[in-house]
This record gives structure tokens, sequence and C-alpha cells, in this order.
């Protein structure tokens, strides 16, 4: 019988018996998360309506004006998460210290890193935002954590998704055990099955990168890029498509239903510490979903999925997609640098 029509928690506590011994903390985490996406959804959908379009009189730890949004749904996702007993500490895009649960409150087994709302400059432009979510297990025995606990490589991660806030409100998880589509059906306030066991196909055609960054780009990007641009004429063996909406979660969801590379490779621009984004709340989990797909996802040099954090801010170069395309260009990197 298929699955399709189950509701998130439905899914979540069916595959919680896959793992003897759990305590079901899990299934309240993300029935947390899930409750708190659900929330900003609302207030993104009406965002124009009570007043959050626009920016704040602020800038985030990365020295980026933020949108009221930023500051309301990273709100959301404290709120709705410091209270429940399944988190040992929290990390925001949003905020530069890692977020402790207050005194008083119980403390769970798990970490959680986030980007609240992913894109968030295409608010204003009614084009789709999302939430970005990394689980990692808090440290046996840690009851104070610090950064250092965070800094655990992307392979360790428990549990990674994102919500895109677009035409449809859709959750898209992996706990290791392959990639499902949860759908917000709003009638019911429920997420429901709707895209299971997503796979990315290993070709594709289509390509997401900011073009407008050509000129900081290094030789095995130049390379790759040129000849997606050329297609036949090029040396190529199809011609090729070009999408970027500025949204990692919109494009990452096409990657997941159409395959495709999604590129913000190193630059030399100053701005670009290593890359523009962050590894451990978008780079990070984004990796263990597309791995997770059938895809692949790389710096260009390494696996990314496999670094360990310097920083719960850092940043990278980011390639992922469709296998075949991603291995083209790690082998650029390997032999054009
Ligand atoms: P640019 C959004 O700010 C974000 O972090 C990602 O969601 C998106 O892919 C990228 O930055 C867009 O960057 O330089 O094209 O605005």
């Amino acid at each position: 019988m298929s699955d399709i029509g189950k509701s998130i928690i439905q899914f979540i506590v069916e595959e919680q018996r896959n793992h003897p011994g759990s305590t079901g903390s899990f299934t309240g985490l993300m029935t947390d998360i899930a409750s708190a996406c659900k929330k900003i959804s609302h207030l993104v959908n009406r965002s124009g309506i009570i007043g959050l379009g626009g920016a704040a009189e602020s800038e985030n730890v990365q020295g980026e004006v933020q949108k009221k949004l930023d500051i309301i749904t990273n709100d959301v996702m404290v709120d709705h998460l410091n209270w429940t007993g399944h988190l040992a500490a929290m990390a925001s895009e949003e905020i530069e210290e890692i977020i402790q649960i207050p005194d008083g409150l119980p403390k769970g087994e798990y970490l959680i890193t986030f980007d609240p709302l992913d894109g968030s400059s295409n608010i204003d432009v009614n084009i789709s935002v999302g939430t970005i979510f990394s689980i990692l297990r808090c440290p046996p025995g840690v009851t104070e954590p610090t950064v250092e606990d965070f800094m655990q490589p992307g392979t360790e991660q428990v549990c990674a998704g994102f919500c895109v806030y677009g035409p449809t409100t859709m959750m898209i998880l992996t706990t290791g055990q392959g990639v499902n589509g949860f759908t917000l059906d709003r009638d019911v306030g429920e997420f429901i099955l709707t895209h299971p066991k997503m796979t990315i196909p290993e070709e594709t055609a289509e390509f997401a990168i900011n073009m407008s960054n050509q000129r900081f780009w290094e030789p095995p990007v130049q390379r790759y890029i040129d000849e997606c641009m050329k297609g036949v004429d090029g040396g190529r063996e199809k011609n090729f498509n070009m999408r970027w909406v500025a949204s990692m979660v919109a494009e990452v969801y096409r990657v997941l239903t159409r395959g495709g590379i999604f590129m913000y490779p190193l630059d030399t621009k100053p701005s670009t510490d290593g890359g523009k984004l962050r590894l451990m709340y978008e780079a990070s989990p984004m990796s263990f979903i597309v791995e997770q797909a059938g895809g692949m996802s790389s710096t260009g040099r390494e696996r990314i999925m496999e670094i360990k954090p310097d920083g719960v801010h850092q940043r990278v170069p980011v390639i992922l997609g469709s296998k075949k395309e991603v291995e083209r260009v790690v082998f650029y990197h390997q032999n054009d640098a």
C-alpha cells in the first residue's frame, strides 16, 4: 500500500519503530519543528498584510541587513524548540553565539542548527524562501554545550530537512533512510506525504549559478560553466538551460524533483570568505539530503559532508546535484587547478 497521504508525524513514528530503544524524543523534536514551520509559513504568507515585509534596522552576524521576518522567524524557531526538553542547545544563522536552553527548562539529547528564513531577500519580491535545519546528537554527558560540541561533520547528522514556502509549503526530510517530501494541507494543518523516496537523476541539462560572479571564479568552474554555455558547440553532448532563484531551498527542491547542478563556488570576491553559503545550517543539511537522494555534494575539492566545522558560521563553496555533473566539476578541480 502506498504511504502517500500519511502525515509526517505518523511517518516518523513508523520510522522510529525501526530504531529499537528509541525514546520518542526525536519524534517529539520533529513535531516541534513541523509546528514552527507551519507558523513561519503562515507569517510568510501574510507578511504583506500584517506589515512584516521590509528590512529591520539591524544586521546579523553575517553583516547582512536583516529583514523583519528574519528576526521574527528566528524567534518562532527558538520559542517552539527551547522548552520541549528535546534539545541541549541550538545555533542560528541570525545569532552569533549558540543559544542555550533557559535555566530551569529540561534539556535533551539533540543539538539543532538552523537558518530560520533562507533567501529572505526574496520576501519583498514574492519569491520562495525557506527554513533549513540540521539535527546532531549532543555528545554524551555534556549538559552545558559549547561551540565545540557543535563542531561535528555532516556525516554525524541524525536528520536534515528544509521547508520551502512557495506556491505550496513543503517539508523535505531525511534521517538517513532516503528523502521524503511532505506538503502542508492548510485545511487540516498537517504535513502530508506527497513525494516519497525522492531521487535526483544522475544526468541533467540544467545548471544554477549566479553568473554575475563569473569574473571571480576559479579556472575549473570557469571551464565547466563555459562548456555548459556552449553546449554541443563547445564539446558537451547536449545544450544546457540555466536557472538562478537566489533562494537555496527553491534551487535544491528543483534539483530534487528534476535534477540539475546548483553551484555557489569559491570566488575571489572580498565579501565571500571561503564561500558564500554557511556550512552548518545550509551546505551540510542540504548535502545530507542530496546524497540521500542519490546526488553528490562537494566544495570542488572535498565532500562537504566530511568537513569538520571550525566555527558555527563557517562558509564553504557548494557544488551539489546530479551526480555525473558534480563529478565532472570535481574532476576539473583535480586536473585544472
Ligand atoms: P546571491 C540567500 O541569501 C542565499 O544564502 C541562498 O539561499 C542563495 O542560494 C544565495 O544566498 C543567493 O546568493 O549572491 O545570488 O544573492
